[in-house]
């Protein structure tokens, strides 16, 4: 059994290097201790966060190591104990080391700290550095305390390692000395702020085909290269052959705008006729703008015959909502539409 039954508030997690089954043990408020054994190969998954509680690693379930000890100490959880910074035998000669621990699971951007439960009955002040994932600089470092014996062992303070977009690896790394640096009994992984991202919804936006109206009762499909979608409507305003005046509506359904917000017309166009007659622009059945088209100079042609013009229309709910452009006829029409976009601002 591989995680501390004192822990309580913790996900008790054993670590990467995997054992044969282990169990996961829950103490809850009536005293009773509930276990779960979790298959052998769970092990190599590594623990997983599912909660803002801490992550506890012991350290001899470490990853990966360089000149780690591994020590039976009998104050240590689990009796376990993993000893940095020397090796052979006496007199016990410095040694540069460190424990890796791997598959943390943290995978969304957090502030995260660590704390260490160790002894150390070696001289001076020589601190562990602590890294992140593959980072080459260490995030933090921990000057341990003496604790007169080795198999007296103290938690150390909250050693902050900042912000992590993802937590995978942590390396606790010394330089090494005389009779070892450290020994670490586990490894508490607290997240200190949670930051689970909120969605943002979807700025919304949405295109129209000029030429897909629901409904129109003035205008003319026509292929054009330089349109939209292959093609316009052209003769809005007038008739099929281009002069006589004639008026009309177009209709577009189903617009459904996902929040509330200014909701702006982006028209598509290209127009050779005088300026003089503008379009109307509703919102449900209702007035919200009306626009004179730009003269481009050219109907057909190419894609400079075309422009654009923002035509802002007043607040939106969220919901469906329906789009109608009334034109008054003019003769060889009002503007040849190619594409309307809806935006939120
Ligand atoms: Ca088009």
């Amino acid at each position: 059994m591989l995680a501390h039954t004192d822990d309580w508030g913790s996900n008790m997690i054993a670590g990467a290097r995997g054992h044969v089954g282990r169990f996961v043990c829950l103490l809850i408020s009536l005293g009773w201790a509930v276990c779960l054994s979790t298959p052998s190969n769970a092990a190599a998954d590594g623990p997983v966060l599912t909660s803002k509680r801490d992550i506890v690693i012991e350290a001899e379930n470490y990853a990966a190591h360089r000149s780690a000890r591994h020590v039976w100490r009998s104050r240590a959880s689990e009796r376990q104990s993993v000893s940095l910074g020397c090796e052979g035998t006496a007199p016990w000669v410095g040694r540069a080391a460190w424990i890796e621990f791997g598959s943390i699971g943290v995978d969304t951007p957090s502030e995260v700290a660590v704390i260490l439960r160790y002894s150390k009955n070696s001289s001076g002040t020589q601190p562990v550095y602590i890294y992140v994932n593959d980072e080459t600089t260490p995030r933090g470092e921990y000057s341990p305390k003496g604790t007169l014996s080795w198999n007296l062992f103290r938690q150390s303070t909250e050693i902050n390692l900042g912000d992590v977009g993802h937590l995978n690896k942590i390396r606790l790394q010394v330089k090494g000395q005389q009779y070892g640096t450290i020994e670490i009994d586990f490894l508490r992984i607290r997240i200190k702020r949670w930051s689970v991202p909120v969605p943002s919804p979807a700025p919304f936006t949405m295109h129209l085909e000029g030429e897909r109206a629901n409904r129109y009762t003035t205008g003319q499909r026509i292929a054009d290269s330089n349109a939209s979608g292959g093609a316009r409507l052209c003769h809005i305003g007038c008739a099929s052959d281009g002069r006589a005046p004639r008026g009309g509506v177009l209709y577009y359904k189903d617009i459904h705008v996902t929040q509330k917000g200014q909701l702006v017309t982006t028209f598509r166009y290209s127009k050779n006729s005088a300026p003089t007659t503008p379009v109307s622009v509703y919102i449900d059945g209702q007035l919200r703008a009306s626009f004179m088209p730009t003269r481009t100079g050219c109907w057909t042609g190419g894609a400079s015959c075309y422009t654009t013009t923002d035509v802002p229309l007043g607040s939106v709910k969220a919901g469906t909502h329906d789009l109608t452009l009334q034109v008054a006829g003019q003769p060889f029409g009002v503007l040849d539409l190619d594409a309307v976009t809806l935006s939120l601002h």
